[in-house]
Formats: structure tokens, sequence, C-alpha cells
């Protein structure tokens, strides 16, 4: 484990409402991670991302937009997993060739695989490209979980260089953290962000650190410095602002909120909803408790 932990946003893209992509708003995005946030870096076409409704060539555009607007100011992550393992071999030689040094993928969902296929599937992805692989684990959306064994044998691949770990199997964490003291474990539920601090994370990947990146590093620093109970109190209070997000329908109250920021965030995509009156509602309310 390391001593610094890292912050990591996972950007969102902006929609138009006709659910083309929009570049500014999604340019905007980036620019209130890094200006205003400071987040260490961005995770980039991860679920936050919508990616797994976009076609190849907008995850491409999103992989070349954050990586011209952040120039180099904060890490980058491309998660380019898909089950179509042609189309993720491709993103992830896109990704890499634009200056991308770590990539990540989901594994291959829908089907039920074996683990062989699994491990075969990352395998391929980095057989063609010069970069490090942090494995996307998220059991609840992918239907994948791995066990402590099933990592062992994909870290056989010394490009796998970690997990981002979306799961709340505390045991398996504390496991993968003992086994495994050099590889780079980014937790992945913000709103248990503090029961994940001691078992030695090394940061954290999360959507609702593109509005409460502050909040989170300072409960990061309050628990490096030992100040337990100030962690956990604002971890409470983070929580107050998650459960209210997730209420208020997560990524497109997200954006709502963004706009009343005056960060251009757009809209999500179908399916994914479009704001109705109630929900524009529950965003003001949002931004007038947590950001006046
Ligand atoms: O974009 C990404 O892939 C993520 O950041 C996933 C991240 O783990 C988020 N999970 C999902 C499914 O959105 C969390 O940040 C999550 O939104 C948050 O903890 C609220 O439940």
């Amino acid at each position: 484990a390391r001593l610094m932990k890292k912050l990591y946003a996972a950007l969102m893209t902006a929609f138009n409402d006709d659910d083309t992509l929009n570049e500014q708003g999604t340019r905007e995005m980036i620019r209130y991670n890094i200006d205003h946030n400071r987040v260490d870096g961005l995770y980039i076409g991860g679920s936050t991302g919508e990616s797994f409704m976009l076609s190849t060539e907008e995850r491409e555009r999103v992989y070349k937009i954050a990586f011209e607007e952040t120039a180099g100011a904060v890490d980058l992550i491309a998660q380019v997993g898909s089950v179509n393992l042609i189309e993720a071999k491709t993103l992830a030689k896109y990704a890499v060739d634009l200056g991308y040094k770590t990539i990540s993928a989901v594994p291959p969902f829908y089907y039920k695989f074996s683990f062989d296929q699994i491990k075969d599937y990352y395998d391929q992805i980095l057989e063609d490209v010069d970069a490090e692989m942090i494995i996307y684990s998220i059991p609840a959306l992918s239907g994948v979980s791995l066990s402590l064994d099933q990592f062992t044998k994909l870290f056989e691949n010394k490009k796998i260089v970690g997990v981002k770990y979306t799961n709340n199997d505390f045991l398996l964490l504390q496991r993968l953290r003992a086994a495994y003291p050099e590889k780079k474990l980014y937790f992945g539920t913000d709103e248990m962000l503090i029961s994940a601090l001691p078992l030695g994370i090394d940061g954290a990947i999360g959507s609702t650190f593109n509005l409460n990146a502050k909040r989170a590093r300072a409960e990061i620093t309050a628990f490096e410095s030992g100040d337990i109970k100030k962690a956990f109190e604002i971890q409470n209070v983070s929580n107050d602002f998650i459960l209210d997000l997730i209420d208020n329908d997560l990524y497109p109250t997200i954006k709502l909120v963004f706009e009343e920021l005056g960060v251009h965030a757009g809209y999500s995509k179908a399916p994914m909803s479009k704001p109705t009156p109630e929900m524009r509602e529950g965003a003001k309310r949002i931004y007038n408790k947590y950001f006046k």
C-alpha cells in the first residue's frame, strides 16, 4: 500500500438531447475535475461514462478528448472492456497509441464465460499493447465475481498491475491486499470509502467525486493523519449527499448539479432518463443543500 492515496473521478460523458456526444460539455467536466476538484486522475470510459452504450468511434473520441484536454495534468486510465473482444483490443490499441499508459477492462459480460475464457480475454487485450492493466471488478453490474485464486491467475500476466475494486466484499479486499502488497487497489464504492481506507487501498475511483472530490480528499487526509473521528464525520456528510444523488437518479442528477455549478454537462443517453421537472427540482435541492 502506498502512502499517498489517489483520488480519481470516473469521467461522465455529456450528451446532447438527441443522444449524440457533446464534446464541449465533456471537456467542461474534465476541466472542473482538474481546476476545481484537483483530482489525481480520471477514469475514462467506465460505467459513469455510459460507455457500454457508445459506439467504438464514440469511445475513441472520448479517450481523445480526455487526452487532449488533460494535456498531462492528471493521470488517465482508459477503460476498454467490451463483450466484443475485437472492440476491446481495438480500443486498447487506440488509447495506447494516443499515449495512455494505463488501461482497464471490465471482464467479458452477459454470457457466462468460464474463467479460462476471461483470462484469455485479458491476455489478448494486453498482447499487442505496451501498457499497464487495472482489472475492473464490478460484480454487481458485470455479473462476474473473481476469487482470490482467480486474481492470482490473472496476475500471472505481469502487465496486470492492479484492480479497480467496485465490490463490497471487504474480506476479499483484505485478502488481496495481504497477498499482493505491490498491486494497486482502487476502491470504487464511494459511499463505503471509510471502510476501505483501513484496508490499505491505494486510492479511490468513483462517479460522485465529480462533485464531491474535495470532501473525499479531506476524508482521506483526516484518515491518514489519524483523525478517524473526523474522517467518519466527513463520510457521513458524503453519504447524505451520495444517497440523495442516487434517490434522484445518479448519473443524470450529477449532470444537473454540474449545470447548477455552471458546467454544461448535458444529458445522459437513452435508455437512461432525460431529466423530468421533478428530477430538476431534486437536483436544485441537492445543489442548495450541499453547494451553497
Ligand atoms: O465509471 C466507473 O466505472 C465507476 O466509477 C464505477 C464506480 O465504481 C461507481 N459505480 C457505478 C456503478 O456507478 C461508483 O462511483 C458509484 O456510482 C457510487 O459509489 C455511487 O453508488
